[in-house]
């Protein structure tokens, strides 16, 4: 069985992060090894959260997976709340990304701005990190902020492209952008690899949920271990938020109905 280690904060409560990633590339048949980063009560979009951060822990973790010869088929990276923890990520792929495809999600922003408790330091160190990707996967404000082009909320091809143009130039081998417009009311992804480029989407929904940036992540990391496409697990990942959003009934804080569509996604996407 091929096996992901994901790394990124466990949020308590509010689905998403670990929470919605870990039972998402499971229920792929993909294994999925953790490497919490921080703990926090809630995600940074409610006030004041508690947190516990871990990258002490994380630092020992690597050393333990390190002695015990553990190895990884991919490596997902999602939010990292400093600089300190993109260091700790670069650790984690020179000790074992040799073997391993490097999936990075730069979650680090939304609508233009980068989350609350985010200094504008992670904005180099998480290109920095995104740099060394066989595949990023950035949303239109990530891409903007660390490529320094514009921030525009309507993505068609022609900004998609530009985007995907400046975030090749940053180093990372393939990018997937999230939130891409490829016809009006579509929303969905935008791939380029400096050779080849694909786009696809999903009709969209007038809904806003928190989450589903982790999940897209989850979907196309663990479709691409088990031998999709970037663009064929890119459009299961499109397929699998738009049904986690119709579960889900209005904008919601507190993350998507996820739970109800994890056997769709087992099934391979079959109706
Ligand atoms: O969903 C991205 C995410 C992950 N982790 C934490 C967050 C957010 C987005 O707000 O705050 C802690």
């Amino acid at each position: 069985m091929k096996q992901i280690v994901t790394m990124q904060d466990i949020s308590c409560l509010g689905k998403c992060s670990l929470t919605v990633m870990l039972p998402a590339v499971s229920a792929m048949g993909v294994a999925c090894a953790v490497l919490p980063t921080a703990i926090l009560s809630t995600h940074t979009a409610f006030p004041r959260p508690a947190v516990t951060d871990l990258t002490d822990f994380a630092g020992k973790a690597l050393e333990q997976w390190k002695a015990i010869g553990a190895k990884f088929d991919g490596i997902l990276t999602g939010y990292l709340a400093d600089p300190a923890q993109v260091e700790l990520a670069c650790r984690l792929i020179d000790g074992f990304g040799q073997d391993a495809m490097l999936i990075t999600d730069p979650a680090m922003g939304d609508h233009g701005k980068l989350y609350s408790g985010l200094s504008p330091e992670m904005i180099p160190a998480m290109a920095s990190l995104c740099a060394k990707a066989d595949l990023c996967l950035p949303n239109l404000t990530e891409a903007a902020l660390m490529t320094g082009l514009p921030f525009r909320d309507t993505a068609d091809l022609a900004y998609c492209r530009e985007l995907a143009q400046g975030m090749l130039a940053l180093g990372c081998r393939a990018v997937m952008l999230t939130g891409a417009e490829p016809e009006p009311g579509q929303v969905g992804w935008f791939y380029a690899d400096g050779e080849t480029e694909a786009f696809g989407g999903v009709e969209k929904l007038p809904r806003s949920c928190h989450g589903t940036g982790d999940l897209f992540a989850a979907v196309t990391a663990a479709g691409i271990l088990q031998g999709m496409t970037a663009p064929e697990a890119g459009q299961l990942a499109a397929e699998f938020i738009r049904r986690c959003m119709l579960a889900t009934p209005e904008d919601s804080r507190w993350g998507v109905a996820f739970e109800g569509e994890l056997g769709w996604l087992a099934a391979g996407g079959a109706c």
